[in-house]
Order: C-alpha cells, then sequence, then structure tokens
C-alpha cells in the first residue's frame, strides 16, 4: 500500500524512481571530508569579549557554530528527542491524522520539501510547527504523545532565549548596538522542523535534504547524537558535521545574511541519509516578523561600502521562497540591487 509518507513502516529493498537523482545531482558520498575545524563556542566561558570574537568569525568565515554551555537544560534537549522519536514511532494512520502538503498550515505532518513543486522527492518526513506565541499554537499541536505539547513549550521556551543571545552576540560582533538585529526583527516568530529520516536503501541516489539555505534569520539545529548526516557547504566542498554531545549546531539564515549587507554567509547545508540507521533532527528557526524590513544597518554601509539587497519585508521573502524548490538558485539572490 502507498502512504503519503516514507515513515511508514514499509521496508524498500530499493528505492523508489521519484527519489532517485539524476546522476550529476547526486551526493558523491566518497567525496565528502569530517569537517576538522567545526567552530565550537562555549557560551559560559566567561569572556564575552572573546563570544563576541569567536561568534563574528565563525559567521563570517563559516556561516555556522556549534555551541555548548548554551543554557538549555539537558534534561529539556533530551525529553524533546525521546517524545520526537515517539511521534515518529506512532501507527502511520495516527500520523496521518495531521497530514498536509500546504506549506501555509502552522501545524502539519508532511514530506519531502514541497511535495507539490518538487520534481524529485527527499527521504525525509517531517512535523512542522509554528511554536510562537505558545498559547496561541500549543494547542494544535499532537497531543499524542500525551507528553507532547509539555515538553515540546518546555524545549521551544529556552530554545528561544538562546537565540536571543545569540542574536545579541551577533549585532555586537558586526559593530552594533546589541539589541539592534532584535529590534529590526520585531516580535520574531518561532518554526519547529522534527526531521524523520528513514533508514534508505540507496543513500547515495537521494537526499534527506539537498543543499539548501535557511530563509529565516537564525537556526538551532539539535542532532541526533547516534546517526550522523548534517553536511554543510565550505570553499566549494561539502564536509560532514558530526554530531557532538551536548552541543546545537547554529546557521545563520538569510535574513541575517541580508542585515549584515552580505558579510556573514547564509550557510549552504543538506541532509544526507543512510542505509541501516533512521536519523532525527530538530531545527527551531527564528523568523522576523511578518512586516519587518530587511535592510543593511547604515553604520554597515556608511564607509561607502554598496548595499547588497534591496529593502524587502520578511512577508515578500518568504512567500516567494515557499513558491520555489529547494535547489533552485539562493533565494536571496532574487533580492539584489
Ligand atoms: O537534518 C539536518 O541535519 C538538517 C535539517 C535542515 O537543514 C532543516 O530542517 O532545514
Amino acid at each position: 500500500m502507498e502512504t503519503k509518507v516514507i515513515s511508514s513502516g514499509i521496508k524498500h529493498s530499493r528505492l523508489p524512481e521519484s527519489y532517485i537523482r539524476p546522476e550529476s545531482e547526486r551526493p558523491k558520498l566518497s567525496e565528502v571530508s569530517d569537517c576538522e575545524n567545526v567552530p565550537v563556542i562555549d557560551l559560559a566561558c566567561g569572556d564575552r569579549s572573546l563570544i563576541v570574537r569567536q561568534i563574528g568569525e565563525a559567521c563570517f568565515c563559516f556561516g555556522f557554530f556549534q555551541v555548548i554551555n548554551h543554557g538549555v537544560s539537558k534534561d529539556a534537549v533530551e525529553k524533546m528527542l525521546q517524545v520526537a522519536k515517539e511521534f515518529f514511532s506512532l501507527p502511520v494512520e495516527e500520523k496521518l491524522k495531521l497530514y498536509s502538503d500546504d506549506p501555509s498550515k502552522t501545524t502539519r505532518l508532511s514530506t519531502s520539501f514541497n511535495v507539490k513543486k518538487e520534481t524529485v522527492h527527499n527521504w525525509r518526513d517531517y512535523l512542522r510547527l509554528h511554536c510562537h506565541p505558545l498559547e496561541k499554537y500549543v494547542p494544535e499541536w499532537p497531543s499524542n504523545p500525551s507528553s507532547f505539547k509539555e515538553i515540546v513549550s518546555n524545549y521551544c521556551a529556552q530554545v528561544r532565549q538562546l537565540g536571543f543571545r545569540l542574536q545579541e552576540a551577533i549585532a555586537e560582533s558586526l559593530g552594533l548596538d546589541k539589541d539592534s538585529i532584535k529590534e529590526v526583527l520585531g516580535e520574531q516568530g518561532q518554526h519547529m522542523a522534527v526531521n524523520y529520516y528513514p533508514p534508505c536503501p540507496q543513500p547515495d541516489l537521494t537526499y534527506g535534504l539537498p543543499g539548501h539555505t535557511d530563509p529565516n534569520a537564525l537556526t538551532i539545529l539539535l542532532q541526533d547524537l547516534n546517526v550522523s548526516g548534517l553536511q554543510v557547504l565550505k570553499d566549494g566542498k561539502w564536509l560532514a558535521i558530526n554530531p557532538l554531545p551536548d552541543a546545537f549546531v547554529i546557521n545563520i539564515g538569510d535574513q541575517l545574511q541580508a542585515l549584515s549587507n552580505g558579510m556573514y554567509k547564509s550557510v549552504w547545508h543538506r541532509a544526507i541519509v543512510n542505509s541501516d540507521k533512521a536519523r532525527l533532527s530538530v531545527a527551531s528557526f527564528l523568523c522576523p516578523c511578518d512586516h519587518a524590513v530587511m535592510g543593511a544597518p547604515k553604520a554597515l554601509t556608511a564607509d561607502g561600502s554598496p548595499v547588497i539587497y534591496r529593502d524587502f519585508t520578511y512577508a515578500e521573502y518568504y512567500k516567494k521562497f515557499w513558491s520555489r524548490n529547494l535547489d533552485q538558485e539562493h533565494c536571496l539572490e532574487l533580492f539584489k540591487n
């Protein structure tokens, strides 16, 4: 029986045709090496200027970094991963009650990326939730597992605070006032993608998620400790980011690239799948409010540097992003001056 999702318990011995990438677009896994120098930043090191400097260097050179001693409790993280596993282990009929391929729905289980737009699918199911304000969205979240709402709300609230601390340090690293980025982004939305990548019969022919950048401001990614799969593009080469205990991977999103006038890179990243283990990741996205206007702060162009992107609202950007396929040209290119 065909189902709409791939976490259906059905074992595939061959990759279905609709997931097979053309030869030139395949992940070429034998050419990927481990990233040996991932910036790992200790947020509790007690030296604020060191943290700001390390974050600035990481955003400039990599567009991503990992943080440890980040203030999100171990208990919250462990419970988040556990309840996510329990959700994806539910009978497929139960999960399908939440299924939708409409990106405008604020709570939905879906598969691949944008099934109605794409020509080749990705080996991923995901639960996508809007998370702020919690009291607005929690009532529509899954009530099975019964602990889901409480565990995920607690995790979201802690991750949000971490995101704000990082945005302050990022602003300072650009030589701006610490609150300036938060002020531009307004009352930030928060979304979560709980990604589930079942074992895949032919991982070299497909992706969990193909190379993309994130359309939001900042992404806080929790990786399953036991299974790697995240890769980032650095100097034209894909590098594997192996999970580090008690760490989050932080990605600069497209909006911070625009706000930094292109100085900080919205990093290209992708998720690959493997043949014997399911993998889970939890991405939390901080998003500007809809009417926030993205434009380089005057302080960054006062020396006569060209303004790279035209002013646009986040609502305009987000609509454009979801009207396209994930592996097209970078959406930010469409907003260049
Ligand atoms: O699963 C991962 O490691 C990456 C997830 C991701 O890039 C996303 O959810 O946008």
